[in-house]
């Protein structure tokens, strides 16, 4: 389609600033057919910038390497430009928008020259679902069309919905490295150095303007930027929520069915948990979705999620038929893998694959790799940040209602992170504002899921939303609050907090996690029902240690361990809070939650 037959005035408007702005050498309308999807990657093949894969292995699928620098989102490069510093708050990068639009103004200026624009219409939602949101990306970069093509729903489809006049969120997208004439990209991913890299929103205005970067985060707009950021702004003018978090359906022996979703940091299991295959009989888990929940209250005072993606853009370190064999069978085909190994017949590994990497390796950087088990030290010839884009409706757990416009009704809130010490199994809030009250601690050892932040180090985010909030924290907490002081609480979701990365001595996890979870999912269940072996404690409802049956290999010792209320853990605890994660927040942060913090170091101390 040409830009002269869009329909929507301002649309065509924008796209046409755009055009010259970046000045591209043609100009697309994205489709959203399997054609166009074959055209991109077939582009990226010839400019050296994908692998194809063995079909026979894993059909119509590719291999991505990006730039050694362009491997995650990057925080200290991503802006939340609202009029006023205090609404973006101490959490955010804030530049004021007028002299941020200036600068990467100049940036975009002739940034596409020698490169095709696409623009990619796509709907965060069921197309026509009236949670849905629609968003324009345009963007140089085929790889980010392909990506899209399966991430969210594009094309056509979403242009008729929106109609003449419908509202969308404009997101513009280059790469920020433009050709000179004759000048290919000839195997190099593009990017522009991490200096002159921008992933910028605009709350007010609802505008996303991302350049200089080609990976994940930073560059599917519909994903982080639009379904979180912008979102958890809208969410707050109009009295719902965007958050981080997978959304599961977790079935009974019975047949009872609850809804459950669970925010943990980046490469802290969410895709892994929404896709559990349970170890104890008779229970089913099944995915709604892997990482974004958009949540609205029904007439019947609850409130109902659905998964605005389409796929999952998800970790390949750890991912094997133990850990998740779901997401295995999900990207069998038509999967997009960036960043892992390529084997010598064309197929991909990864650390924690399942098995020992096979012959002579390519690794992510396009180096030959040989696994050398004898050399501790020895490079991952994955990056430990890379991922695959496989299709969700392709996961054999895929819940029949995941694409239902209504949503599915929530029964509990999961919170979590990785905290080898200190912090229970699982651990049920006493009310809503203790809920949310943990919500706001939130801690977790750093991954590498963003590159600027030191692994190994313990931060907190709290509700795992710290680098996804398109305002002021203090202000997302005093929604969380208001909640639950407008709505039935009797109707509001349980919450409880998850660990299952508790570490021993000798620094090896004591709970097994993957499957296993489904135990205390079990536990989570009966809970929501008021059921279940329970007790109560200073920081909260736990489990009594006999309530959640022993896996193998965990002793009785060990299940007391990590249920444990370590009172002088949590003393500590709660003390870094006061002093250190609390105050960052200024006078936002909700005095609700000082009463909390003072409540839970009564009964600690008493
Ligand atoms: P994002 O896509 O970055 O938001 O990550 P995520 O929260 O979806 O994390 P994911 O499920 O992809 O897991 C990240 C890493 O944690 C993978 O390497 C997993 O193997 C590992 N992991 C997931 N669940 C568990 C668990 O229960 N126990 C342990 N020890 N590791 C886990
Ligand atoms: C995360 O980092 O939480 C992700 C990957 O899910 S990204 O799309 O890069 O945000
Ligand atoms: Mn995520």
């Amino acid at each position: 389609m040409k830009v002269q037959e869009l329909k929507h005035a301002s649309l065509k408007k924008w796209v046409e600033d755009a055009v010259s702005l970046m000045t591209p050498d043609s100009v697309e309308v994205c489709d959203g057919s399997k054609a166009e999807y074959d055209r991109m990657i077939q582009f990226t093949l010839d400019a050296g910038l994908a692998t194809k894969l063995n079909e026979k292995i894993l059909p119509n699928s590719y291999l991505f390497r990006s730039d050694p620098s362009d491997v995650a989102r990057v925080e200290n490069r991503t802006y939340i430009a609202s009029k006023s510093k205090d609404d973006a708050g101490p959490t955010n990068n804030w530049i004021d928008p007028a002299e941020l639009k200036k600068n990467m103004t100049s940036l975009y200026k002739g940034s596409m020259k020698g490169r095709t624009m696409f623009v990619i219409p796509f709907s965060m939602g069921p197309v026509g679902s009236d949670i849905a949101k629609i968003g324009v990306e345009i963007t140089d970069s085929p790889y980010v069309v392909a990506n899209m093509h399966i991430m969210a729903r594009v094309g056509t489809k979403v242009l008729d919905v929106l109609g003449p006049d419908g509202f969308f969120v404009p997101c513009y997208h280059s790469v920020g490295k433009p050709l000179g004439a004759g000048e290919k990209d000839n195997g190099v991913w593009p990017c522009a150095p991490v200096d002159k890299k921008y992933i910028s929103h605009f709350p007010e205005t609802r505008e996303i303007w991302s350049y200089g970067s080609g990976y994940g985060g930073n560059a599917l707009l519909g994903k982080k930027c639009l379904a979180l950021r912008i979102a958890s702004v809208l969410a707050r003018d109009e009295g719902w929520l965007a958050e981080h978090m997978l959304i599961l359906k977790l079935t009974n022996p019975q047949g009872e069915v609850k809804y459950i979703t669970g925010a943990f940091p980046s490469a802290c299991g969410k895709t892994n948990l929404a896709m559990l295959i349970p170890t104890i009989p008779g229970w089913k888990v099944q995915t709604v979705g892997d990482d974004i929940a958009w949540m609205k209250f029904k007439e019947d005072g609850r409130l109902y999620a659905i998964n605005p993606e389409a796929g999952f853009f998800g970790v390949a370190p750890g991912t094997n038929n133990d850990s998740n064999k779901n997401a295995m069978d999900t990207i069998k085909s038509n999967t997009i893998y960036t960043n892992v190994a390529l084997t010598e017949d064309k197929n991909v590994w990864w650390e924690g694959i399942g098995y020992d990497a096979p012959g002579k390796l390519i690794d992510w950087n396009g180096n030959p790799w040989v696994q050398d088990k004898s050399n501790k030290d020895q490079k991952p010839a994955a990056h430990p940040n890379s991922r695959f884009t496989g299709p969700a409706k392709q996961c054999p757990a895929i819940a029949d209602e995941w694409e239902d416009p209504k949503g599915v009704p929530i029964s509990a809130f999961l919170f979590g992170g990785r905290r080898p010490k200190t912090i229970p199994l699982v651990n049920q809030a006493k009310s809503w504002i203790h809920g949310v009250f943990m919500g706001s601690i939130v801690g977790s050892e750093v991954t590498a899921a963003a590159l600027d932040v030191q692994a190994g180090t313990i931060r907190r985010d709290p509700f795992a939303m710290l680098p996804f909030c398109g305002y002021h924290m203090g202000d997302y907490f005093k929604h969380w609050i208001k909640l639950g002081q407008t709505h039935d609480e009797s109707k509001l979701p349980k919450i409880f907090f998850v660990n299952w990365f508790r570490k021993n001595d000798a620094g090896k996890f004591i709970w097994p996690g993957y499957g296993e979870n489904s135990r205390v999912l079990a536990w989570i269940f009966d809970r929501c029902d008021n059921k279940g072996k329970f007790v109560d404690t200073p920081i909260g409802i736990l489990p009594t240690p006999d309530a959640i049956e022993r896996p193998a290999g965990v002793s009785e010792a060990d299940m007391k361990e990590i249920l444990n209320v370590d009172i002088e853990g949590w003393k500590k605890e709660i003390a870094d809070v006061r002093q250190n994660h609390y105050p960052k927040f200024g006078d936002k942060l909700p005095k609700e939650l000082y009463s909390e913090l003072d409540a839970i170091e009564k009964r600690l101390n008493a």
